[in-house]
C-alpha cells in the first residue's frame, strides 16, 4: 500500500508539466510524413545578418529573393559545402521546403496536422505559407506547431515551410557564448566579429533532427507519464494519460507484453496497472534478457490510439551504491557526442546503429549524453538494448559570472522542463545531469544550482540528479544538492602533463576528498588522453596511443580499489574523436576518442574492451553467447 501511495505522489510531481511532447508514432488514427531530404537553403550574409527579416524572405519562395543551394535535412550545414565562410558562419540561415499532403488531411476538418522539428540549433522561427507558426530557443529539443487551419486556407497550393535558424550563442543561451566585435581597423576588416564559446566541441548548426508532419484526431492523447515499480513478482505501472480536445473522453489503456498479449488494462485516465510475473527492464550485460519493453496502448474511444513502450524498473541511490531493480549497478561506459564527418550533428541512422554495435562490442553498459540531450531515436535504441543513460542538458561552458543571472537561470529551468517532459518515460534514462563543469566556485553559483537541482527533483522525484564537476574542489557549489557526485579529471594531461606517475596519488586523493566531504557515491564521469591514431612511442609520450593506454591503465588500477567502496562508475572521455573549434591544443578536433571519428579502434579501445567484459563477468549475469572473451 505504501508503495502505491509513493507512486501516486511522484506522478503528481511529474505532472507539473502540463503539455505533452510525445514522440510522433503512426497508429490506426495517426499518419506521419517525414520531410527528410533536400531543402532549399540560404545563409543571410548581410552585415547585420538581418536582411531575411527586413525583406521578409518567408513571404515568398526563397529562390525568388536570392541565390539558394541544396541542403540535406537532417544535417549540420557547416561541413556540407567547400565554403569556409559557411562552415564558420554566425547568424541566420534559411531553410525552405514545399510539401504536398494527402487530400484527406485537408478535407477532413477533424484532423489536426502538426509540424514537428526534432531539433534545430539554436534559435528557430517557423513560417507556413508566409505566416509565422512558432519559434523556439534551444538547440537540442523538439518543438511543434499545429498548422492544419493554415493549410486549409488555400487547399489548392502546396504547403511552403520556411525555417530560419540562428546559431548565435549569448550569455543567456545554453550553452552560453559571447559575440566579440573586433574594432581595431589595423587588425580586422570592417564589421568583423567572432563567436566566443567556452566548451570543447564544434558549434554545429542547422536542422539536426527530422522534421515531420503528423496527424491526430481533434480529440487526442496529448501526454502520458508512467512511473514503474515492482514487488516480488508483481510489476506496477502507475500512469497518467492526458487527453486534449474534449472535456471528457472515454479511455482504454492496455498494457501488452512483447508477444502482444494483454497483461493489464484499465478504463481510467490514471491509475496503476498491475503486472503479474513481471518481466523487468534490465541493463545490457546485467541480465540475460535486457531491455524488456511492454507496450502501453492508450485509446481515446474510438478516436485516437498511441502506443508507448514501457520498461518496468526502479532506480535508487544509497551513499555507496547505484541500484537498478534493487541490485548494484556499476557504470562501465562512455561519453559520447553527436558528431561525425560531413553530417556534423545531424541524425544519421547508419552512424547510430554502428555506435550501438561498437558499444556492445566494447562491453559498455551505459553512456552520458555529454553535453546536451541526444536524439529521441537514440534513447529508444537504449531502451530496447538496455543501455543505461545519464541524460545531460546543454548546461556546458557556464564560465562567465553573468551567465548565473536570473534570465540564464529561467532559461535553464525551462530547458530542464523540456528535457524531462521529452525523456521522462525512457527506462534507459536513470539520472539527470543539469550541467557540466560550470564555474561553480563563483558566488552566485550556489543559489543557481540549488534552485536548478531542487527544481529538477520536483519535476521528477523518481530519478537521481547530478551535476558534473571537475577536479577543482572549489567548484563544488552544486554538490550538496545532488544525489551522485560526478567528477571529471585529467591528471597527467591538463595537470602535470607527461607525468603518468602522478595519477595514482592524485586520483586516490580526488576520490577520498569528494567522498570524505559528501558521503555520496561517485562516478568518474570523464578521464582520458588525446591519442593521434598511428602515433607511437615507448616509453609513452603525450598524444601517442601508448600514452592513452598508460593513462587508462593507471586510472583503472585506482577504480578497481575504489569500486569496492563508493565509486559506482567510470565513463571514458571519449567514445570517438570529435570536431572542436580550431585552436592550438586541438589537431583537427579532440583526439581523446578510443575510436577515431570514423569509428575505427585505437589501441585504447582493446584495453577498455578487455576491462568492460571482465567487469561485466564480475558484476552482471551474462547470456552464454556473450561470455568473455566475446565475439560480437
Ligand atoms: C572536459 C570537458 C569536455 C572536453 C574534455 C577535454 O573536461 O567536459 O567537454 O572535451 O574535458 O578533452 O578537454
Amino acid at each position: 500500500m505504501l508503495r502505491l501511495l509513493w507512486l501516486f505522489a511522484v506522478l503528481d510531481a511529474v505532472l507539473l508539466l502540463d503539455t505533452g511532447m510525445l514522440f510522433p508514432r503512426e497508429s490506426s488514427s495517426r499518419e506521419l510524413k517525414e520531410l527528410s531530404g533536400l531543402w532549399v537553403f540560404r545563409a543571410d550574409k548581410s552585415p547585420n545578418r538581418n536582411q531575411g527579416f527586413e525583406r521578409a524572405w518567408y513571404k515568398s519562395r526563397l529562390a525568388e529573393t536570392g541565390p539558394v543551394i541544396d541542403m540535406p535535412v537532417p544535417a549540420s550545414y557547416n561541413d556540407i559545402t567547400q565554403d569556409s565562410t559557411l562552415r564558420d558562419f554566425i547568424g541566420w540561415v534559411w531553410y525552405e521546403r514545399e510539401v504536398v499532403v494527402p487530400a484527406r488531411w485537408i478535407t477532413d476538418e477533424g484532423t489536426r496536422v502538426v509540424l514537428r522539428v526534432g531539433s534545430a540549433h539554436y534559435n528557430s522561427v517557423v513560417w507556413v505559407n508566409g505566416e509565422k507558426v512558432t519559434e523556439h530557443a534551444g538547440g537540442h529539443l523538439p518543438f511543434e506547431a499545429e498548422i492544419g487551419s493554415l493549410m486549409r486556407k488555400d487547399p489548392t497550393r502546396p504547403c511552403r515551410i520556411t525555417i530560419a535558424v540562428n546559431n548565435t550563442l549569448t550569455l543567456e543561451t545554453l550553452p552560453p557564448g559571447t559575440i566579440q566585435h573586433m574594432n581595431d581597423p589595423i587588425k580586422y576588416p570592417d564589421g568583423y566579429f567572432v563567436q566566443n564559446i567556452y566548451f570543447d566541441f564544434f558549434n554545429y548548426a542547422g536542422i539536426h533532427r527530422p522534421v515531420l508532419l503528423y496527424t491526430t484526431p481533434k480529440v487526442y492523447v496529448d501526454d502520458i507519464t508512467v512511473v514503474t515499480d515492482f514487488l516480488d513478482n508483481t510489476g506496477f505501472v502507475r500512469y497518467q494519460v492526458s487527453v486534449k480536445g474534449a472535456a471528457t473522453a472515454t479511455l482504454k489503456v492496455t498494457l501488452m507484453d512483447k508477444d502482444g498479449h494483454c497483461v493489464a488494462s484499465s478504463n481510467e485516465a490514471s491509475g496503476v496497472l498491475k503486472v503479474v510475473d513481471v518481466k523487468l527492464w534490465w541493463p545490457y550485460l546485467m541480465h540475460e534478457n535486457p531491455g524488456y519493453l511492454y507496450s502501453m496502448e492508450s485509446e481515446v474511444e474510438v478516436l485516437d490510439v498511441y502506443a508507448l513502450p514501457v520498461g518496468i524498473r526502479t532506480v535508487k541511490v544509497t551513499n555507496t551504491q547505484f541500484l537498478i531493480n534493487n541490485k548494484p549497478f556499476y557504470f562501465h561506459g562512455v561519453n559520447k557526442h553527436e558528431d561525425s564527418d560531413i553530417r556534423g550533428k545531424g541524425l544519421d541512422w547508419p552512424l547510430i546503429v554502428k555506435d550501438f554495435n561498437l558499444m556492445k562490442w566494447l562491453g559498455a553498459n551505459s553512456f552520458r549524453t555529454s553535453h546536451y540531450p541526444y536524439a529521441e531515436e537514440i534513447l529508444q535504441m537504449c531502451d530496447r538494448h538496455g543501455i543505461v543513460v545519464i541524460d545531460e542538458c546543454p548546461g556546458v561552458g557556464i564560465k562567465d559570472i553573468r551567465s548565473f543571472g536570473n534570465a540564464s537561470l529561467a532559461h535553464h529551468l525551462d530547458v530542464m522542463d523540456e528535457l524531462v517532459r521529452r525523456d521522462k518515460n525512457h527506462p534507459s534514462v536513470v539520472m539527470w545531469s543539469v550541467a557540466n563543469e560550470p564555474a561553480a566556485e563563483m558566488q552566485p553559483a550556489a543559489l543557481y544550482f540549488k534552485t536548478l537541482i531542487t527544481h529538477t527533483k520536483a519535476l521528477d522525484p523518481t530519478r537521481p540528479v547530478t551535476f558534473i564537476t571537475d577536479s577543482n574542489y572549489a567548484r563544488d557549489k552544486g554538490a550538496p544538492y545532488v544525489d551522485v557526485i560526478c567528477v571529471n579529471s585529467y591528471f597527467s594531461w591538463y595537470h602535470d602533463p607527461g607525468h603518468l606517475e602522478v595519477i595514482p596519488i592524485q586520483l586516490n586523493a580526488q576520490f577520498e576528498n569528494w567522498y570524505g566531504k559528501y558521503q555520496k557515491p561517485i562516478i568518474q564521469s570523464e578521464y582520458g588522453a588525446d591519442a593521434v591514431p598511428g602515433l607511437h612511442s615507448d616509453p609513452p609520450m603525450m598524444f601517442t596511443e601508448e600514452y592513452q593506454n598508460a593513462v587508462l591503465r593507471s586510472y583503472h588500477d585506482i577504480f578497481d580499489q575504489k569500486r569496492k567502496q563508493y565509486v559506482i562508475g567510470e565513463l571514458i572521455w571519449n567514445f570517438a574523436d570529435f570536431m572542436t573549434a580550431q585552436g592550438i591544443t586541438r589537431v583537427v578536433g579532440n583526439k581523446k576518442g578510443i575510436f577515431t571519428r570514423q569509428r575505427q579502434p585505437k589501441a585504447g579501445a582493446f584495453i577498455l574492451k578487455e576491462r568492460y567484459w571482465r567487469l561485466a563477468n564480475e558484476t552482471g549475469r551474462l547470456p552464454p553467447w556473450t561470455k568473455y572473451p566475446c565475439s560480437l
